[in-house]
């Protein structure tokens, strides 16, 4: 067995760590500078390595070690670069970073396997920056839909097909062209992640092996519409106060999960944003605006469906009790995906094989490898501890865990590509 090449895999972390700190975290920003400087670094990596590189209409990077037999469907590993704001440094490009280490050390000890193996950096996996999930690898995949490329990134204001020909991509070829990964030229997808959680790290194990991939249902730009009144003089029964009709909704949502979760459904609900309007609220005004997003997981589309009823509800029970208007605004959903049972019993032996203790999990956060999934390329996940959570400056995964990792994800890779 293998030992991946840990140096190269320090000195890319620290050096994409130096590129991408904004001051308090890391920021890759979707077809913005910070993924653009990401990318270019394992590009310059993956040639120094003698790497065969090329760059898709959306710019998702590929880097190959040809195999002996280039006719056979090529295994695929690798992940995304883009970060969310002030996130980790580890999200994502852990996953680019385990591939490039694993490739350079069949290369060092001279090891060529039978199919190609292609290490693929995924473009804006990240769905904070444009309102559209997995817009890279749906682009690698043919399944970007046509109306993606004028969705508005939230803080430049510009269109995503903007933004990818900026960067040098060619989106309009997007539409209706042939995708840059055809579903018969690859015969598998494996992708290595920090795990987002805690569970890991809390039962000390070293690998999860995804089971499934959840899917999402948001709404990320919701209002709810009251009436600004004096804070004095306007009594409690006369109010139309937008910031208790949302308190009153998070507070029915939070109870109705716990009822749901007592039920044996599996999800998970967030509220990550909420505003009142910094130009007009204030703290002698009952507000008369709240924006808001709702964040709905899991890995089953009904329980997904049955949550989205009871915000529905939620939302027409407080509009006649508060007598303001909600406005939920654009849903936009994800699907969940199943991992490929053959690759989760290849890689439990792997792990065997290395003596690591694993452990079969979910992922309640978002992974490129669901969309490979949903094509029916047979796709697989590895998660590595990582304490403090995710999308977060604190992100920290370890070198020790990260080698786990990707000891697992070579004699995988391995054991795939000489099939
Ligand atoms: O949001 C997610 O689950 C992923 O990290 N983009
Ligand atoms: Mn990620
Ligand atoms: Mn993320």
């Amino acid at each position: 067995m293998i030992e991946p090449d840990l140096e190269l895999a320090q000195a890319l972390f620290n050096e994409l760590y130096a590129i991408g700190y904004d001051g308090i975290g890391v920021t890759r920003d979707t077809y913005g500078p910070g993924e653009q400087r990401a990318h270019d670094l394992i590009r310059l990596s993956g040639t120094e390595l003698g790497l065969e590189a090329r760059i898709d209409a959306a710019l998702n990077l590929y880097l190959t070690l040809p195999g002996l037999e280039r006719s056979l469907p090529a295994v695929l590993t690798g992940s995304h670069l883009d970060s969310v704001p002030r996130g980790g440094n580890y999200d994502g490009a852990a996953g680019v970073i385990a591939g490039m280490s694993v490739l350079a050390s069949w290369i060092k000890c001279g090891r060529r396997p039978k199919r190609d193996v292609t290490v693929i950096s995924i473009r804006a996996e990240e769905s904070v920056w444009f309102p559209v999930s997995y817009i890279g690898s749906k682009s690698a995949l043919g399944l970007l839909p046509a109306d993606a490329l004028e969705a508005v990134r939230f803080d430049t204001g510009k269109t995503l097909g903007k933004h990818m020909e900026e960067q040098g991509g060619f989106p309009e070829t997007l539409v209706n062209g042939a995708p840059a990964v055809s579903i018969g030229a690859v015969c598998a997808f494996i992708e290595l992640h920090i795990e987002q959680g805690s569970v890991l790290i809390e039962s000390r194990q070293a690998i999860g092996i995804v089971t499934g991939i959840c899917g999402s249902l948001r709404y990320r730009s919701a209002t709810i519409t009251g009436q600004y009144a004096h804070s004095g003089a306007t009594p409690r029964t006369h109010r139309h106060d937008a910031v208790v009709a949302f308190a009153e909704l998070v507070h029915e949502l939070q109870n109705t999960w716990q009822v749901l979760e007592a039920d044996g459904h599996e999800l998970t609900l967030t509220f990550g944003q909420v505003n009142t309007d910094s130009k007009q609220s204030d703290f002698s005004k009952v507000a008369g605006k709240v924006v808001f997003c709702i964040d709905i997981r899991s890995r089953d589309v009904d329980t997904l469906d049955l949550m989205n009823d009871y915000v529905q509800r939620a939302v027409a029970d407080l509009s006649a009790k508060h007598g303001v208007n909600f406005n939920l605004g654009e849903k936009i959903r994800s699907q969940p995906a199943s991992m490929d049972p053959a690759l989760r019993h290849g890689l439990t032996v792997c792990a065997k094989n290395r003596d690591l203790k694993f452990h079969a999990m979910p992922s309640g956060a978002g992974h490129d490898a669901a969309m490979f999934a949903y094509t029916g390329i047979p796709t697989a996940m590895i998660f590595i501890p990582n304490a403090n959570g995710s999308h977060n400056p604190d992100e920290q995964m370890e070198m020790d865990d990260f080698s786990n990792g990707a000891r697992v994800l070579s004699d995988i890779l391995w054991q795939i590509s000489n099939q």
